[in-house]
Protein backbone atom coordinates (compact mmCIF):
# COMPACT_ATOMS: atom_id res chain seq x y z
CA UNK A 1 0.00 0.00 0.00
CA UNK A 2 1.39 3.69 -0.91
CA UNK A 3 1.32 5.95 1.71
CA UNK A 4 0.79 8.90 -0.20
CA UNK A 5 -2.94 7.98 -0.39
CA UNK A 6 -4.99 10.88 1.45
CA UNK A 7 -6.07 9.66 4.87
CA UNK A 8 -8.73 11.57 6.74
CA UNK A 9 -5.47 13.07 8.86
CA UNK A 10 -3.61 14.28 6.05
CA UNK A 11 -6.75 15.55 4.44
CA UNK A 12 -7.72 17.54 8.04
CA UNK A 13 -4.01 18.90 8.28
CA UNK A 14 -3.89 20.22 4.26
CA UNK A 15 -7.55 21.87 5.18
CA UNK A 16 -5.86 23.23 8.02
CA UNK A 17 -2.92 24.47 6.68
CA UNK A 18 -5.55 26.53 3.50
CA UNK A 19 -7.05 28.16 6.65
CA UNK A 20 -5.47 30.93 8.25
CA UNK A 21 -5.69 31.15 12.09
CA UNK A 22 -7.02 27.23 12.35
CA UNK A 23 -5.53 25.75 15.17
CA UNK A 24 -6.27 22.26 14.90
CA UNK A 25 -9.08 21.82 17.31
CA UNK A 26 -11.34 21.19 13.87
CA UNK A 27 -8.73 18.18 12.92
CA UNK A 28 -9.06 16.67 16.51
CA UNK A 29 -12.68 17.09 16.89
CA UNK A 30 -13.07 15.41 13.59
CA UNK A 31 -10.80 12.60 14.28
CA UNK A 32 -13.20 11.87 17.78
CA UNK A 33 -16.04 11.68 15.31
CA UNK A 34 -14.03 8.85 12.88
CA UNK A 35 -13.34 6.71 16.12
CA UNK A 36 -16.33 6.43 17.40
CA UNK A 37 -17.79 5.95 13.46
CA UNK A 38 -15.01 3.20 13.52
CA UNK A 39 -16.08 1.55 16.80
CA UNK A 40 -19.51 1.00 15.45
CA UNK A 41 -18.47 -0.09 12.04
CA UNK A 42 -16.63 -3.08 14.29
CA UNK A 43 -20.00 -3.59 16.71
CA UNK A 44 -22.08 -3.70 13.59
CA UNK A 45 -19.54 -6.29 12.03
CA UNK A 46 -20.07 -8.62 14.56
CA UNK A 47 -23.84 -8.00 15.29
CA UNK A 48 -25.21 -11.48 14.18
CA UNK A 49 -22.20 -13.29 16.34
CA UNK A 50 -22.83 -11.66 19.64
CA UNK A 51 -25.66 -10.86 21.37
CA UNK A 52 -26.29 -7.59 20.29
CA UNK A 53 -29.52 -7.34 18.39
CA UNK A 54 -32.80 -6.97 19.22
CA UNK A 55 -34.22 -4.39 21.94
CA UNK A 56 -33.14 -2.94 25.26
CA UNK A 57 -36.70 -2.95 26.37
CA UNK A 58 -36.72 0.94 27.03
CA UNK A 59 -38.60 3.15 24.94
CA UNK A 60 -36.72 6.35 23.88
CA UNK A 61 -37.46 10.12 23.91
CA UNK A 62 -39.06 9.73 20.47
CA UNK A 63 -41.31 6.68 22.00
CA UNK A 64 -39.10 4.39 20.20
CA UNK A 65 -37.87 1.07 20.78
CA UNK A 66 -34.52 1.53 21.87
CA UNK A 67 -32.23 -0.86 20.24
CA UNK A 68 -29.24 -2.48 21.98
CA UNK A 69 -27.17 -0.90 18.57
CA UNK A 70 -28.68 2.81 19.24
CA UNK A 71 -27.72 2.12 22.90
CA UNK A 72 -23.71 1.28 22.31
CA UNK A 73 -23.37 3.63 19.46
CA UNK A 74 -24.62 6.20 21.65
CA UNK A 75 -21.97 5.18 23.98
CA UNK A 76 -19.40 5.26 21.37
CA UNK A 77 -20.19 8.88 20.81
CA UNK A 78 -20.30 9.90 24.24
CA UNK A 79 -16.78 8.22 24.92
CA UNK A 80 -15.24 9.42 21.92
CA UNK A 81 -15.17 13.05 23.29
CA UNK A 82 -14.33 12.61 26.65
CA UNK A 83 -11.57 14.23 28.22
CA UNK A 84 -10.67 16.09 24.92
CA UNK A 85 -11.73 19.81 26.30
CA UNK A 86 -13.07 20.17 22.94
CA UNK A 87 -17.04 19.22 22.91
CA UNK A 88 -18.54 20.12 26.26
CA UNK A 89 -22.38 18.14 25.31
CA UNK A 90 -23.76 15.83 23.08
CA UNK A 91 -27.28 16.46 22.03
CA UNK A 92 -28.69 12.77 20.80
CA UNK A 93 -31.47 11.31 19.16
CA UNK A 94 -31.10 8.80 22.47
CA UNK A 95 -31.07 11.35 25.37
CA UNK A 96 -33.80 13.79 26.12
CA UNK A 97 -31.46 16.37 27.44
CA UNK A 98 -27.65 17.28 26.64
CA UNK A 99 -25.17 15.12 28.29
CA UNK A 100 -21.89 16.82 29.55
CA UNK A 101 -19.15 14.87 28.08
CA UNK A 102 -16.78 13.38 30.79
CA UNK A 103 -13.61 15.45 31.98
CA UNK A 104 -15.02 18.47 29.91
CA UNK A 105 -17.74 20.27 32.17
CA UNK A 106 -17.97 23.73 31.27
CA UNK A 107 -14.96 23.48 28.85
CA UNK A 108 -15.17 23.08 25.08
CA UNK A 109 -16.33 25.16 23.06
CA UNK A 110 -18.10 22.56 20.94
CA UNK A 111 -22.11 20.80 20.95
CA UNK A 112 -22.70 17.80 18.74
CA UNK A 113 -25.64 16.89 17.64
CA UNK A 114 -25.73 13.20 16.66
CA UNK A 115 -28.31 10.38 15.41
CA UNK A 116 -25.96 7.57 16.67
CA UNK A 117 -27.60 5.03 13.92
CA UNK A 118 -29.99 6.07 11.49
CA UNK A 119 -32.10 3.36 10.09
CA UNK A 120 -33.07 1.40 13.18
CA UNK A 121 -35.44 -0.55 12.14
CA UNK A 122 -33.05 -1.77 9.06
CA UNK A 123 -30.70 -2.99 11.81
CA UNK A 124 -31.62 -6.91 12.50
CA UNK A 125 -32.48 -7.28 8.35
CA UNK A 126 -27.95 -6.26 7.88
CA UNK A 127 -29.31 -3.15 5.41
CA UNK A 128 -27.60 -0.39 5.47
CA UNK A 129 -27.76 1.78 8.55
CA UNK A 130 -25.59 5.56 9.48
CA UNK A 131 -24.69 7.84 11.61
CA UNK A 132 -25.35 11.52 11.39
CA UNK A 133 -23.66 14.27 13.07
CA UNK A 134 -23.64 18.39 13.33
CA UNK A 135 -21.38 20.44 15.15
CA UNK A 136 -21.95 23.78 16.51
CA UNK A 137 -20.10 26.15 18.62
CA UNK A 138 -20.97 26.26 22.50
CA UNK A 139 -23.38 28.97 22.43
CA UNK A 140 -21.62 31.74 24.90
CA UNK A 141 -23.42 32.74 28.50
CA UNK A 142 -25.70 29.28 27.79
CA UNK A 143 -25.54 28.99 31.65
CA UNK A 144 -28.29 26.66 33.06
CA UNK A 145 -30.65 26.88 30.24
CA UNK A 146 -28.18 25.24 27.90
CA UNK A 147 -31.14 23.40 25.57
CA UNK A 148 -32.90 26.36 25.23
CA UNK A 149 -29.42 28.45 23.93
CA UNK A 150 -28.96 24.64 21.68
CA UNK A 151 -31.97 26.06 19.98
CA UNK A 152 -29.72 27.68 16.85
CA UNK A 153 -30.51 27.84 13.22
CA UNK A 154 -28.74 25.28 10.63
CA UNK A 155 -27.17 27.86 8.78
CA UNK A 156 -25.12 28.50 12.17
CA UNK A 157 -23.64 24.83 12.00
CA UNK A 158 -19.74 24.86 11.96
CA UNK A 159 -19.89 21.31 10.00
CA UNK A 160 -21.66 18.23 9.64
CA UNK A 161 -21.78 14.85 7.97
CA UNK A 162 -22.62 11.30 8.32
CA UNK A 163 -21.40 7.55 8.30
CA UNK A 164 -22.67 4.89 5.93
CA UNK A 165 -22.58 1.38 7.22
CA UNK A 166 -22.85 -0.54 4.99
CA UNK A 167 -20.54 -2.77 1.84
CA UNK A 168 -18.04 0.01 2.78
CA UNK A 169 -18.07 2.11 5.86
CA UNK A 170 -17.57 5.29 5.01
CA UNK A 171 -17.72 8.89 6.52
CA UNK A 172 -18.79 12.19 4.51
CA UNK A 173 -18.32 15.71 5.95
CA UNK A 174 -18.11 19.69 5.08
CA UNK A 175 -17.78 22.42 6.78
CA UNK A 176 -19.36 24.13 4.07
CA UNK A 177 -16.93 24.70 1.79
CA UNK A 178 -16.76 21.42 0.02
CA UNK A 179 -18.26 18.40 0.47
CA UNK A 180 -15.56 15.21 0.90
CA UNK A 181 -15.69 11.46 1.33
CA UNK A 182 -13.82 8.69 2.78
CA UNK A 183 -13.56 5.21 2.74
CA UNK A 184 -12.75 2.79 5.66
CA UNK A 185 -9.40 0.65 4.61
CA UNK A 186 -9.58 -2.24 6.38
CA UNK A 187 -6.44 -3.44 5.74
CA UNK A 188 -5.27 -0.58 7.79
CA UNK A 189 -8.55 0.55 9.54
CA UNK A 190 -7.94 4.29 8.21
CA UNK A 191 -10.04 6.23 6.24
CA UNK A 192 -9.09 7.24 2.77
CA UNK A 193 -10.11 9.69 1.02
CA UNK A 194 -12.22 8.18 -2.50
CA UNK A 195 -14.29 11.15 -3.31
CA UNK A 196 -13.06 14.76 -3.07
CA UNK A 197 -15.77 17.78 -3.28
CA UNK A 198 -18.49 15.91 -4.21
CA UNK A 199 -20.95 17.99 -6.40
CA UNK A 200 -24.76 16.54 -7.32
CA UNK A 201 -26.22 16.30 -10.25
CA UNK A 202 -28.68 19.45 -11.17
CA UNK A 203 -31.46 17.08 -11.91
CA UNK A 204 -31.63 13.53 -11.80
CA UNK A 205 -33.94 11.08 -12.40
CA UNK A 206 -34.76 8.80 -9.10
CA UNK A 207 -37.66 9.98 -6.34
CA UNK A 208 -37.44 8.58 -2.89
CA UNK A 209 -40.40 8.27 -0.56
CA UNK A 210 -42.29 5.73 1.34
CA UNK A 211 -45.48 4.86 -0.80
CA UNK A 212 -46.67 3.49 1.81
CA UNK A 213 -48.38 6.56 3.05
CA UNK A 214 -49.63 7.38 0.12
CA UNK A 215 -52.99 7.52 1.19
CA UNK A 216 -52.37 9.83 4.03
CA UNK A 217 -50.46 12.16 1.70
CA UNK A 218 -51.74 15.96 1.06
CA UNK A 219 -52.90 16.60 -2.54
CA UNK A 220 -49.09 18.66 -2.95
CA UNK A 221 -46.98 15.52 -2.33
CA UNK A 222 -49.89 13.37 -4.08
CA UNK A 223 -49.67 15.66 -7.15
CA UNK A 224 -46.16 15.64 -7.07
CA UNK A 225 -45.26 12.07 -7.11
CA UNK A 226 -47.96 11.86 -9.74
CA UNK A 227 -45.88 14.45 -11.67
CA UNK A 228 -42.78 12.48 -11.61
CA UNK A 229 -44.55 9.02 -12.69
CA UNK A 230 -46.26 10.49 -15.59
CA UNK A 231 -44.45 9.44 -19.11
CA UNK A 232 -42.77 12.57 -20.75
CA UNK A 233 -39.56 11.93 -22.49
CA UNK A 234 -38.51 15.34 -22.84
CA UNK A 235 -38.44 15.98 -19.02
CA UNK A 236 -36.79 12.63 -18.88
CA UNK A 237 -40.24 10.91 -16.71
CA UNK A 238 -41.20 8.54 -15.33
CA UNK A 239 -38.56 8.93 -12.85
CA UNK A 240 -37.28 5.35 -10.96
CA UNK A 241 -38.67 5.09 -6.77
CA UNK A 242 -35.81 4.03 -4.48
CA UNK A 243 -36.34 3.74 -1.15
CA UNK A 244 -34.01 1.73 1.33
CA UNK A 245 -36.04 3.20 4.70
CA UNK A 246 -32.86 4.13 6.09
CA UNK A 247 -32.24 8.42 5.86
CA UNK A 248 -28.62 8.28 5.53
CA UNK A 249 -28.90 5.57 2.43
CA UNK A 250 -31.70 6.85 0.67
CA UNK A 251 -29.67 10.90 0.59
CA UNK A 252 -26.01 9.10 -0.29
CA UNK A 253 -27.79 7.67 -3.18
CA UNK A 254 -29.48 10.93 -4.00
CA UNK A 255 -26.18 13.04 -3.25
CA UNK A 256 -24.46 10.92 -5.68
CA UNK A 257 -26.36 10.03 -8.31
CA UNK A 258 -29.04 13.09 -8.16
CA UNK A 259 -32.58 13.28 -7.76
CA UNK A 260 -35.03 14.04 -4.37
CA UNK A 261 -35.89 12.31 -1.47
CA UNK A 262 -39.00 13.48 0.68
CA UNK A 263 -40.28 12.97 3.73
CA UNK A 264 -43.06 15.30 3.87
CA UNK A 265 -45.89 15.92 6.67
CA UNK A 266 -49.26 14.35 6.11
CA UNK A 267 -52.26 14.96 8.59
CA UNK A 268 -51.22 12.39 10.61
CA UNK A 269 -47.08 13.56 11.07
CA UNK A 270 -48.29 17.05 10.95
CA UNK A 271 -44.22 17.94 11.12
CA UNK A 272 -42.86 14.92 9.10
CA UNK A 273 -41.17 12.27 10.73
CA UNK A 274 -37.25 13.32 10.29
CA UNK A 275 -35.78 15.41 13.50
CA UNK A 276 -34.52 18.63 12.62
CA UNK A 277 -31.09 19.32 14.49
CA UNK A 278 -29.35 16.06 14.10
CA UNK A 279 -31.43 14.37 10.42
CA UNK A 280 -32.52 17.62 8.33
CA UNK A 281 -30.04 20.51 9.13
CA UNK A 282 -26.41 18.37 8.77
CA UNK A 283 -27.72 17.07 5.75
CA UNK A 284 -28.83 20.08 4.58
CA UNK A 285 -25.42 22.00 4.96
CA UNK A 286 -24.13 18.58 3.12
CA UNK A 287 -26.73 19.23 -0.02
CA UNK A 288 -26.08 23.03 -0.22
CA UNK A 289 -22.40 22.45 -0.01
CA UNK A 290 -22.44 19.74 -2.78
CA UNK A 291 -24.72 22.15 -5.06
CA UNK A 292 -28.64 20.70 -3.86
CA UNK A 293 -31.21 21.91 -1.80
CA UNK A 294 -33.16 21.66 1.11
CA UNK A 295 -36.56 22.48 2.34
CA UNK A 296 -39.67 22.05 4.12
CA UNK A 297 -41.35 22.38 0.85
CA UNK A 298 -41.89 25.92 1.72
CA UNK A 299 -38.92 27.27 3.99
CA UNK A 300 -35.03 26.82 3.52
CA UNK A 301 -33.83 24.07 6.22
CA UNK A 302 -31.08 25.95 7.24
CA UNK A 303 -33.49 28.94 7.94
CA UNK A 304 -35.27 26.98 11.07
CA UNK A 305 -35.04 28.47 13.97
CA UNK A 306 -36.01 25.09 16.08
CA UNK A 307 -38.02 25.52 19.44
CA UNK A 308 -37.16 22.25 20.75
CA UNK A 309 -33.84 20.08 20.40
CA UNK A 310 -36.26 16.89 19.04
CA UNK A 311 -38.31 18.82 16.80
CA UNK A 312 -39.30 16.81 13.69
CA UNK A 313 -39.75 18.79 10.36
CA UNK A 314 -40.78 18.07 6.67
CA UNK A 315 -37.95 17.19 4.40
CA UNK A 316 -37.61 17.84 0.45
CA UNK A 317 -33.88 17.00 0.10
CA UNK A 318 -31.86 16.54 -3.36
CA UNK A 319 -30.70 18.23 -6.75
CA UNK A 320 -31.43 21.85 -6.85
CA UNK A 321 -34.09 21.56 -10.13
CA UNK A 322 -35.66 18.81 -8.43
CA UNK A 323 -36.50 20.45 -5.17
CA UNK A 324 -37.27 23.64 -6.75
CA UNK A 325 -39.90 21.80 -8.81
CA UNK A 326 -41.28 19.69 -5.82
CA UNK A 327 -41.75 23.11 -4.42
CA UNK A 328 -43.70 24.47 -6.49
CA UNK A 329 -46.54 21.80 -5.73
CA UNK A 330 -46.15 22.80 -2.14
CA UNK A 331 -46.46 26.76 -2.57
P1 LIG B 1 -34.06 6.58 13.09
O1 LIG B 1 -33.89 5.20 12.65
O2 LIG B 1 -32.81 7.25 13.46
O3 LIG B 1 -35.12 6.75 14.14
O4 LIG B 1 -34.53 7.41 11.77
C1 LIG B 1 -35.72 7.45 11.25
C2 LIG B 1 -35.83 6.62 9.97
O5 LIG B 1 -35.51 5.29 10.20
C3 LIG B 1 -35.01 7.17 8.80
O6 LIG B 1 -33.73 6.61 8.72
C4 LIG B 1 -35.85 6.76 7.60
O7 LIG B 1 -35.70 7.63 6.51
C5 LIG B 1 -37.26 6.82 8.15
O8 LIG B 1 -37.18 6.73 9.56
C6 LIG B 1 -38.10 5.69 7.64
O9 LIG B 1 -39.41 5.92 8.09
P2 LIG B 1 -40.62 5.05 7.51
O10 LIG B 1 -40.43 3.68 8.04
O11 LIG B 1 -41.85 5.75 8.05
O12 LIG B 1 -40.55 5.11 6.04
Amino acid sequence: MSTRETTLTRHLLMQQQASPGATGEFSVLMSQIALAVKTIAYDLSRAGLVDILGATGDINIQGEVTQKLDRIANDAFLQAFEYGELVSDLVSEEMEQPAQIQGNTDKGKYVIFVDPLDGSSNIDVDVTIGSIFSVHRRPAGSGDDLSRALHLPGRQQVAAGYALYGPNTMLIYTTGKGVHGFTLDPRIREFLLTHEDIRIPSRGSTYSINEGRRLEWYPSTRGYIDYVQQKDKATNRPYSGRYVGSLVADFHRTLIKGGIFLYPADPKNTNGKLRLMYECAPLAMVIEAAGGRASTGTQRILDLVPTALHQRVPLLIGSSEDVTLAESFYK
